[in-house]
């Protein structure tokens, strides 16, 4: 099935017309706890498994999207993106999904309060929000499941971006992929801390989408992921559902740290850690066996996020003086509460 069929069967053949003068969405960028690495569809960004993940609360994307009369058009941050853009391009392919052959245009206004080069990704947050504003633009009221699904189309990872929380982006099975949605989790987690630390803010060299492809293509290993992903999730749901910030740290570093193990075995090797990368791993290892409730996760690429809690924060800070610190369940402000 191609994408534009998925499209056409959940807009129940409508097509992208301005009911109202503009669409406005938020969509935070999220953190998983275990990954999604590998497609069995990869036009429908159908993963081989299940995946977890957390909402980044306040660091997202808000977009405004309106009819322009004669472009597609994207502004990211205050910045008009030239239409040939990779980026640019992408996001006026994904548009083409809705609409008939080039019409409407569309005016794109994004700003992502997601700290570039981080290693976080932003496209999650930003095709999730353009989904839930292109929604608002065209007045279908479409419901969350089927939004995750639309976003899902634009990058798999976004498709956990339409729901706040901890998320869980179903497996499913059936070949158009309509059980391959995410949903929030009732769990919340206001203590927990996320600690961004960033190695190198430099674009990697091999996208995950590639990255994903040569594992499945090449990787010794990539036949035991499926496997340890499943596993994974059922830990880290418990992890949640008990409240264990043991549990949830190691099932969620042992996850990534398996998932670039399966990427040393795919050939080329790819290898996106660099020497920095090891010593904060060295450095959290060190943490823990002096007694501190401190462990990490990575994605595709050098960068590492910490996981820890309100109380071990200022040692956690002490010991990474860099690290960018992420409330992901910030409290909500009391009434009558003011600057
Ligand atoms: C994740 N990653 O679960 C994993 C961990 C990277 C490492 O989802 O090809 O940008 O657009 O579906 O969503 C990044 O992959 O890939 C990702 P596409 P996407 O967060």
């Amino acid at each position: 099935m191609q994408k534009r069929d998925l499209v056409r069967i959940i807009l129940g053949g409508q097509v992208a017309r301005a009911v109202a003068a503009a669409g406005r969405a938020y969509a935070p960028a999220n953190l998983a706890l275990v990954k999604y690495w590998g497609k069995r569809d990869p036009e429908l960004n159908l993963p081989v498994t299940g995946s977890l993940s957390v909402s980044l609360g306040p660091l997202g994307a808000t977009t405004e999207i309106t009819v322009h009369p004669e472009t597609d058009s994207c502004t990211l941050n205050g910045n008009l993106l030239p239409v040939d853009r990779p980026f640019a391009r992408r996001l006026s392919a994904y548009l083409d999904l809705f609409r008939t052959p080039g019409l409407p245009h569309f005016s794109v206004v994004t700003t992502n309060t997601v700290p570039v080069g981080a290693g976080l990704a932003s496209s999650a947050a930003g095709f999730a929000a353009l989904v839930v504003a292109l929604d608002q633009l065209c007045g279908w009221g479409l419901p969350t499941r089927a939004l995750s699904i639309l976003a899902r189309l634009g990058s798999g990872s976004a498709c956990r971006s339409v729901v706040p929380g901890f998320v869980h982006w179903h497996e499913g099975r059936q070949p158009d992929g309509m059980d391959s949605f995410a949903e929030a989790l009732p769990d919340r987690w206001p203590e927990l801390r996320l600690g961004v630390l960033t190695v190198s803010a430099a674009e990697k060299l091999v996208s995950s989408r590639a990255g994903m492809e040569a594992c499945m293509a090449t990787a010794a290993f990539y036949p035991a992921w499926p496997v340890k992903a499943r596993a994974d999730l059922d830990l880290v749901r418990a992890a949640l559902a008990g409240h264990d910030f043991a549990a949830l740290g190691q099932v969620s570093e042992s996850n990534a740290l398996a998932m670039h193990a399966v990427m040393l075995t795919a050939w080329p090797p790819l290898l996106y850690w660099q020497p920095e990368t090891i010593a904060a791993i060295h450095r959290v290892q060190a943490l823990r066996r002096a007694g501190l409730a401190v462990y990490l996760t990575m994605d595709a690429g050098p960068n590492l996020v910490l996981l820890f809690t309100a109380t071990t924060e200022a040692a956690v800070r002490a010991a990474f003086p860099a690290v960018q610190v992420v409330v992901p369940f910030p409290a909500a402000p009391s009434p009558g509460a003011s600057e």
